[in-house]
């Protein structure tokens, strides 16, 4: 990548399609939808948005098992829809990030149904292992190791046409590809190219972290049958973690630079972004670095993953040292080369306001989703907005399991509750409300209207998810003119990350990191600007248009000094902070 790669004082906005906006009233949300709602994104100022799926899926996980990688669900539209998406986004200077999800396909693609005839060129495309020596297969116990899915029982699938079983870290219909075949590598290189000759400008890579899977000499897996590898103990759902075996495996670094010598370069002006459960922050850096001409950035999960007690679904209250410390680290480890993205919302969290702030009054939920919006875009790296926090939307607060339509939720709640026993329904329904992914997943809330604009009033059909009630205090309508409104100060946010320099490209250094209710660092820029810092524009359309400057005629020099109390009372000014507004 140059030395100023043109994303590094971007801010990317997430769209989950089928909450965003519907336009032919069947309830679920469309292409033809975001394609009206490009002025309102062009004027929160944002530069990329990054689509969720939007392929065709049978839609067992939203869409994060594809069966056709080159044709649009018909739930979205059409490929004529995503071309004239395309064209309306590029004509307001908005470049499109397709949802890259290659670690596994859907259960119904042509390659997995191909997959089940041992005589097919196909047959090696996914992880198909025989039953254990001396069991029956399809029978508890005969499973090749004892490794669990991310969404709740064993991470393999007896499959009765072929004999054997395949592996799935997610759902039973989500089969893990086989990255080692270098024909499947092929096959996903020529999906990504074609997609980028039709315009798109880049991709998020679900899980492409999980693509390199550890295994012993012979090719057997941890715990499999004569494998050199042992498995990991049962965890108390009665299955065994796969992470450490399938994260950040050893052939992880080689499979992303050979995508990116066979799909990225010669291209320009393209966004990579790797969702990366299992990657540390030094890990980070190295991926990152351009010099490894691997990936742009990534997701880290660390900071979305330590507040809770062994489970997802055992929340903590936040422990704000210790989250300085988590992003302390992703900042320090990329100070000198590597990039880091900044979020604390997407699709698979729980919204920011409502986890870490305080949505109980209109008051609170304001002053708190604006503190950590301040938080997160004052860090140095790329900024990811999810559609809704530049509104401060909140959680769903549903009470009844019926509300819920994440298949995680509904799997965890049936094995947790129902089979191991291992978490009350009281405990379970309260982790659902605070964790569940349905929390982001509530309809974008444009006006206080029955459906709060997401589908016409008299819809034939209701939303897919139920509307948060109170859409009518949250929503587009109520926020656009209001310069006091969480939408105002996101919208000076991003601005600002195009126009100041300290903000994109200086250090960042934690102050008073022990304080309990106080985010306190500094951003520092000195002058003449080393090479590798970021170009800034003096508007956003200049961003979109020029050239990157010369980094030595980095203007300005200069210091931020950013204090956000977190606390939602009032508390004193840290010591360091007070010591360097004292010192001016
Ligand atoms: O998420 C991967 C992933 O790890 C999430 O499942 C997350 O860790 C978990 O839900 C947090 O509780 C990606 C996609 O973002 C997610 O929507 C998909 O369900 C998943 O991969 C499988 O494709
Ligand atoms: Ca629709």
């Amino acid at each position: 990548a140059t030395p100023n790669p043109w994303w590094s004082n971007a801010v990317v906005y997430q769209i989950y399609p089928r909450s965003f906006q519907d336009t032919n009233g069947d309830g679920f949300g469309d292409l033809k939808g975001i394609t009206s709602r490009l002025d309102y994104l062009a004027d929160l100022g944002v530069d990329v948005l990054w689509l969720s799926p939007v392929y065709k899926s049978p839609q067992d996980d939203n869409g994060y098992d594809i069966s056709d990688y080159q044709d649009i669900d018909p739930l979205f539209g059409t490929l004529d829809d995503m071309d004239e998406l395309l064209a309306e986004a590029h004509k307001r200077g908005l470049k499109i990030v397709m949802d890259l999800v290659v670690n596994h396909t859907s259960d119904e693609h042509a390659w997995f149904e191909a997959s089940k005839h041992k005589d097919d060129p196909h047959a090696d495309w996914y992880w198909w292992r025989p039953a254990r020596p001396g069991t029956t297969p399809g029978e508890p116990g005969a499973e090749p190791n004892r490794w669990g899915s991310y969404f709740g029982g064993s991470a393999w699938q007896y499959d009765e046409t072929r004999g054997e079983y395949y592996l799935h870290q997610f759902s039973k219909k989500q089969p893990d590809l086989n990255w080692e075949n270098p024909a499947v590598r092929r096959a996903v290189y020529d999906m990504m190219n074609w997609w980028l000759d039709r315009g798109v400008d880049g991709f998020r890579m679900d899980v492409i972290t999980l693509i390199s899977k550890r295994t012993d000499p012979n090719g057997k897996l941890p715990g499999e049958a004569g494998s050199e590898l042992d498995d990991l103990p049962v965890g108390e759902e009665g299955y065994s973690n796969p992470n450490p075996f399938c994260a950040d495996g050893p052939r992880q670094d080689e499979f992303l630079a050979e995508m990116r010598r066979e799909v990225f370069d010669g291209r320009d002006g393209f966004l990579t972004v790797g969702e990366a459960p299992g990657i540390t922050a030094a890990r980070n850096e190295h991926i990152t670095d351009p010099a490894n001409g691997e990936l742009d950035m990534l997701f880290l999960f660390e900071h979305v993953d330590f507040d809770c007690e062994g489970a997802k679904w055992k929340p903590l209250p936040l422990d704000l040292p210790k989250l300085k410390s988590i992003m302390a680290g992703y900042q320090t480890a990329v100070a000198k080369a590597g990039w880091a993205s900044l979020f604390t919302g997407n699709h698979d969290q729980p919204r920011v306001v409502s986890r870490w702030g305080d949505d109980s009054t209109e008051e609170s939920r304001i002053r708190s989703a604006k503190a950590w919006g301040l938080v997160l875009h004052m860090h140095r790296g790329t900024p990811y907005v999810y559609q809704g926090e530049e509104l401060g939307m909140t959680n769903a607060h549903f009470t009844s399991l019926d509300q819920y339509r994440d298949l995680e939720t509904l799997n965890a709640y049936r094995q947790r509750v129902e089979e191991a026993k291992v978490q009350s329904a009281e405990s379970m329904m309260a982790g659902i409300a605070a964790r569940g992914r349905d929390n982001s997943r509530t309809p974008m809330q444009w006006d206080a209207s029955r459906y709060a604009g997401f589908t016409a009033p008299d819809a034939a059909c209701e939303p897919w998810i139920s509307v948060n009630p109170n859409h009518t205090d949250i929503n587009v309508a109520g926020e656009f003119d209001d310069p006091d409104s969480v939408y105002a100060f996101y919208k000076q946010l991003i601005a600002l990350r195009h126009t100041d320099p300290v903000i994109s490209a200086g250090s960042w250094h934690l102050i008073d990191a022990s304080d309990p209710h106080v985010y306190a660092f500094t951003r520092t820029l000195a002058k003449p600007a080393p090479a590798s810092t970021y170009p800034v524009f003096d508007d956003v359309e200049s961003f979109h248009t020029n050239p990157q400057p010369d980094p030595s005629t980095q203007p300005g020099e200069g210091a931020l000094l950013v204090v956000a109390n977190l606390s939602g009372r009032t508390v004193d000014l840290p010591s360091e902070a007070s010591a360097l507004v004292a010192g001016g």
